[in-house]
């Protein structure tokens, strides 16, 4: 990002031109960060709360007051038992500073909980650990010479806008563009076919996709000789799922599947673009070693144009120092115990025992709004409610989990702070220079647990590391944080085809078909879903998911006003067919329903929404619904195969006419 400033105050936020990735574009939202940034409800002095639990009242407090209090607090819980306090911090920034840097520090001499941090990536980042080693995949840019490319699981418009150029460039060029996805979104208008299957059932996809590649001799058989392990159980596993069969358990025709095989198998350079949207249901991590395999079956790894990426973020990690920003070694051996923030919803309402452990007595939120974002947001609410529950939010905005605290503290934006942030779209490491000083009393997160530690008696040096000596930590010899802040980033040294000759991040270097501990992956349907859970599915037939809407990210942004009034208000996306069996009509407000709760928003009727699934755009800050409520007042909280990680989109509902507002 380019920020113009005038007299102190940003006038223009623009993308950088010359870096080659973002080619001096911004996607719709983060070209509002100064609207954002100066938003008259920013949170601007620390805050107290004085009404009861979650009403959001609160009165302003001196920093002085507001830290002294919480550090007493924190330490009266800790003389106790510190794992009853625990961090929750994720998406807010994803900067090494400004996430767990000082805080890390905090919570390890502390001893608090440590935190499980799964709610968005892990399940496809254990697949790609397993099946590749480590998260690796092609570079961004090269998509842009491929002549095929499947965008599988992503609104690369809405969501990943600087490869959606690179693919629109190779568009141009004449390449063939496929999308799949359950949902007819932005990106699958703009592709050549979409292929619209059920949620969950990519595993049986890349399944019928391996048959075909076999019964049409479309392996390159050298490249699996030479650097594929396992093969010939998965072949065999693959011959079992012949084009019909995927067809009926993926909702779509067996002729997408020959068609879809066939386009992958005969044309050269192909690519695919699969991103974190297909990995939210049970199956999700089987699913991505599936689909990442199928690269290595066709030797597509070969040029550099071909092959696959989820995400890049596996290059960085020779060049961060992670252990020097975080310091585990103040643990002091010991070994607290983890709490899974995709969880958070049963763990805030668990008692002590032997298993568990304490109970929590305190959470401190940074990065994230948990009652917004997690499963089973009415467990997560009751939990937050609770009277013996202590709660500090560092925050831009009163959020839904502000609401609920019983301090909130300034933060400051990107804008006003320093960071170094590393990608999982691209491979360049990139400096955040503060353009503006802080607004009001808002502090960078690492000065808040800088004076936190302080409070707390914490005198390691360590806490007294400036932004900028972490920024230097945050880096490893080979690359010099003085260039970086010259040239604002750094290209990794990556070759553009890096695995044409195998070397992957595994012991051996072979891609692992057959991973160790997990043996072969196979197709795992949804919890919820016709074929897996018939009696729940006579209740609530419909499946429903919830990607984020375009003009969000996450819960953030929401409140960003010209970006509501272009997304309007909670919308529940279906199929004209599933309407009239219902006697719905388009616009009309509905009840949407399961077991874990009721949400009531507005329904489009449109084509975006396949029959048998409905689409909840996310992620509505709950005060701004209909009721208070939004779509994860129906997610559940059961884990996926690999990963730890919440199955979002693998959610059975039912739909209703709201009979108050039709009366
Ligand atoms: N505008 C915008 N951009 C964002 C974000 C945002 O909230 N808003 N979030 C950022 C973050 S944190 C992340 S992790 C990335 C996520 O980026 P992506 O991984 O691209 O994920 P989503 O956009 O959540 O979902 C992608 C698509 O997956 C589809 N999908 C849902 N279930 C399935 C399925 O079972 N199979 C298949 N094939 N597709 C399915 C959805 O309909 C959706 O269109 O985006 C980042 N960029
Ligand atoms: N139903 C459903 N739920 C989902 C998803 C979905 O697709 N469907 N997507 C999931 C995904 S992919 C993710 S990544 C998670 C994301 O969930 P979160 O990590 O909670 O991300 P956000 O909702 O963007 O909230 C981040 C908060 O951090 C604050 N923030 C930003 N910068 C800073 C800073 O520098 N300091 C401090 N202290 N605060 C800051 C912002 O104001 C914002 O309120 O949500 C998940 N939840
Ligand atoms: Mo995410």
């Amino acid at each position: 990002m380019r920020i113009t400033v005038q007299d102190g105050r940003v006038i223009k936020i623009q993308g950088d031109p010359d870096h080659a990735t973002t080619q001096g574009a911004l996607c719709t939202k983060v070209s509002r960060y100064a609207e954002r940034s100066y938003h008259p409800e920013r949170v601007l002095t620390p805050l107290k709360r004085v009404g009861p639990k979650g009403r959001g009242q609160f009165v302003p407090v001196s920093w002085d007051e507001a830290l002294s209090d919480i550090a007493g607090r924190l330490k009266a819980i800790a003389a106790r038992d510190p794992e009853a306090i625990l961090p929750y911090s994720y998406a807010g920034t994803m900067g090494l500073l400004q996430g767990e840097s000082i805080a890390a520090r905090f919570f390890n001499k502390l001893g608090a909980s440590q935190l499980l941090r799964t709610i968005c990536a892990s399940a496809g980042g254990a697949a790609l650990a397993a099946t590749y080693g480590h998260k690796v995949g092609m570079r961004v840019e090269q998509f842009a010479f491929s002549r095929l490319i499947i965008i599988w699981g992503s609104n690369s418009i809405a969501s990943n806008l600087h490869f959606w150029t690179l693919a629109n460039q190779a568009k141009r060029q004449g390449a063939k563009l496929i999308c799949i996805d359950p949902r007819k979104t932005e990106t699958a208008d703009k592709c050549h076919q979409h292929i619209a299957l059920l949620p969950g059932t990519d595993g049986a996809l890349a399944l019928g996709l391996m048959h075909e590649l076999i019964v049409n001799h479309w392996l390159d058989q050298d490249y699996i000789d030479r650097h594929v392990d396992g093969w010939d159980g998965l072949r065999e596993r693959a011959l079992q799922w012949p084009p019909e069969r995927v067809a009926e358990v993926c909702g779509i025709s067996a002729d997408e599947v020959r068609q879809l095989a066939r386009d992958y198998g005969t044309t050269k350079p192909a690519a695919i673009r699969l991103n974190y949207g297909m990995q939210r249901v049970r199956g999700g991590g089987n699913a991505v070693r599936l689909v990442a395999l199928l690269p290595c079956l066709t030797g597509a790894w070969r040029q550099a144009a071909g092959g696959m990426l989820l995400s890049s973020s596996g290059f960085f990690a020779p060049y961060k120092n992670t252990a020097q920003l975080e310091r585990p070694d103040l643990l002091a051996g010991r070994t607290p115990r983890t709490i899974n923030m995709s969880t958070i919803g049963d763990d805030l309402l668990r008692e002590a025992s032997p298993e568990f452990g304490p109970k929590i007595e305190a959470v401190i939120v940074y990065n994230s709004n948990p009652v917004a974002v997690a499963p089973e947001s009415g467990k997560v609410v009751a939990g937050f409610q609770r009277e013996d529950l202590f709660t500090v939010v560092l925050e831009h905005f009163l959020t839904d989990t502000a609401d609920q605290a019983d301090y909130v503290l300034p933060a400051t934006t990107q804008l006003e702070h320093l960071d170094v942030h590393t990608s999982y779209g691209h491979t360049t490491v990139l400096i955040n220079e503060p353009a503006i000083c802080p607004q009001g009393q808002a502090l960078p997160n690492t000065q808040i647990f800088r004076e936190l530690a302080a409070r707390m008696g914490f005198t390691e040096p360590c806490f007294a590391d400036s932004d900028e000596t972490l920024a230097r930590q945050a880096l490893v010899d080979g690359l010099s944080f003085d260039e970086l802040r010259a040239t604002g980033w750094l290209q990794l040294p990556i070759a553009d085809a890096p695995f044409a000759h195998g070397g992957f991040p595994t012991p051996n270097g072979k891609v692992q078909a057959d991973a160790p501990g997990l043996g072969l992956p196979d197709y795992v349907p949804n919890y919820e879903s016709r074929q897996s859970s018939p009696e729940l599915a006579r209740r609530y037939p419909l499946a429903m998911i919830s990607p984020p809407a375009r003009n969000f990210l996450n819960s953030s942004f929401v409140n960003v006003k010209s970006l509501r009034d272009i997304e309007g208000e909670p919308l529940l996306e279906m199929h004209g067919d599933d309407a009239a069996a219902r006697g719905i009509q388009d616009g009309q407000v509905v009840r949407v329903f399961n077991e874990r709760g009721t949400y009531r928003c507005r329904v489009a009727l449109n084509p975006r929404a396949r029959p048998g699934v409905v689409n909840g755009l996310g992620v509505w800050w709950r005060k701004l619904g209909l009721d208070g409520t939004n779509v994860n007042e129906l997610t559940h909280q059961r884990l996926t195969d690999m990963g730890e990680a919440p199955s979002f989109y693998d959610c059975l509902v039912e739909v209703q006419a709201d009979s108050l507002r039709a009366a």
